[in-house]
């Protein structure tokens, strides 16, 4: 029952891609998720060329939406040249944008308006940019303009003028590199030391570290014990839990027990149930584990801040069971157990458990058996987890048992929810893992943020 770990997981994929048979199934993930994403990428180049033509200047045209609270993409590349750069409000509510550096401010745009303008001739660099409406940028809507040879350092073109050999080119390369080794692994579950009397504790510093969520792309994280999301704590029901929290960050902070049943003055939320605890003081949480429970632990100051830059991780009571009415359609017994915490916002950005891709977990399960996945949201935005083949059963929302388990083959993740969602392995291969909001998973450069796959073997 226990989850594999990474390194047996890449071990696993390692054996295979020495296949012949399944590196050719592992090339045909990377051609399907191309295909799935290259009709829309088409369109957008399509009204990128009939654009640039009304104009007799020959800039290149650039692309940027502006979404809910982030900018898309949010590294935009444009030669020194200049460029013509296209921002369309993809949101619900007015935004702008700003770039200082280069004296650029728009007006608002509104929801589903676009604005045209010319980026003149301008010096090699990187350019913050961001958008002007008060507290969105603050909110994560902020992205770097790379201009010139910083814009090429990879080599390739630009992704408004790439061909379409370059584009398969660039999104064969991204996906090759899967899964792509990096520094750090979180949510592992943490040993408790167990007291004379019983309690479980588990001890947690809060601490900022250097955090690779992709290869070569190190963030300053905010994190529990130095990894993102933080290690599990795993108790069963009728246990005695204490955790006690240290806190070696620049701001106070406190920390809130998502769904689990506490007594009022454990519950995180300071200066209500405590005082904030002071940078270099600890505070110590304890409680009785009542009921089969899949809770995320979080901070609970500043949290806007401190939870997307990583102070996130899950705390689960017992273990989820298969519902009886699953049995009759071959549901047996759970082989694996997954946390799948989702994020958007902060240092981290787009992200499977604290990695973005091709830095992902990927997951193996052999033909006939069962996965348990427990999605978290500790994101700012939603997000429908689309797992190709086969549709799983919802057992539990926020670690409540439904009464009749729901089908899905794609759960929307709210904020703050959690779906424990059951997947039965039929078919061998590479099975794709993402997000279907496909701004979070794919650009013309290749599938990147929140996308994973599922590797089922015979
Ligand atoms: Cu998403």
């Amino acid at each position: 029952m226990s989850p594999c770990s990474r390194s047996c997981e890449v071990a696993t994929l390692a054996r295979m891609s020495k296949n012949d048979a399944r590196a050719l199934s592992i090339a045909s993930f990377a051609v399907a998720v191309v295909a799935m994403f290259f009709a829309a990428v088409l369109l957008i180049t399509r009204h990128d060329d009939s654009a640039a033509t009304e104009s007799a200047v020959t800039l290149e045209t650039v692309t940027l939406d502006l979404g809910a609270m982030k900018l898309q993409p949010a590294d935009l590349m444009i030669p020194a040249e200049g460029a013509r750069l296209r921002i369309t409000n993809i949101d619900a509510t007015a935004h702008s944008l700003v770039i200082p550096d280069l004296g650029i401010r728009t007006a608002e745009i509104a929801p589903g308006d676009s604005l045209t303008l010319d980026i003149p001739p301008t010096a090699d660099g990187t350019y913050e940019m961001y958008c002007g409406v008060a507290g969105h940028k603050e909110a994560g809507m902020t992205g770097t303009l790379m201009v010139g040879t910083t814009a090429n350092g990879d080599g390739m073109s630009h992704g408004g003028t790439m061909t379409n050999e370059e584009m398969d080119a660039v999104m064969l390369e991204v996906a090759r590199k899967f899964p792509a080794q990096t520094e750090g692994h979180g949510g592992d579950r943490l040993a408790p030391t167990v007291l004379a009397d019983g309690t479980k504790q588990f001890d947690l510093v809060a601490k900022i570290v250097q955090w690779e969520v992709e290869p070569g792309r190190f963030v300053e994280a905010w994190t529990y014990k130095g990894v993102v999301p933080a290690p599990e704590i795993h108790v069963n029901v009728g246990d005695k839990v204490r955790i006690v929290l240290k806190n070696d960050l620049p701001q106070s902070t406190s920390l809130h027990l998502h769904g689990i049943q506490v007594p009022n003055s454990m519950d995180g939320v300071d200066p209500y149930t405590q005082a904030p605890t002071l940078p270099g003081d600890s505070f110590t949480y304890e409680f009785t584990a009542k009921t089969y429970a899949t809770g995320i632990y979080h901070s609970h100051h500043n949290a806007q801040e401190q939870i997307p830059n990583g102070m996130f991780g899950a705390i689960t009571i017992g273990d989820p069971t298969i519902p009886e009415q699953l049995e009759p359609m071959g549901y047996t017994q759970i082989d694996k157990v997954v946390n799948m915490v989702l994020n958007d916002s902060g240092t981290i950005g787009l992200s499977l458990n604290g990695k973005s891709f091709p830095a992902t977990e990927p997951y193996t399960l052999k033909v006939g058996q069962v996965m348990a996945v427990n999605y978290y949201n500790e994101g700012l935005m939603g997000h429908p987890m689309h797992l190709h083949q086969p549709a799983g059963w919802i057992i539990a929302k926020d670690g409540v048992q439904m009464l009749t388990p729901m089908p899905t083959d794609t759960v929307w993740v709210s904020p703050g929810e959690r779906y424990t969602v059951l997947y039965k392995a039929i078919e061998p291969g590479v099975w794709a893992w993402h997000c279907h909001i496909l701004t979070h998973a794919e650009s013309s450069k290749g599938m990147f943020g929140m996308v994973t796959a599922l590797i089922v073997e015979q």
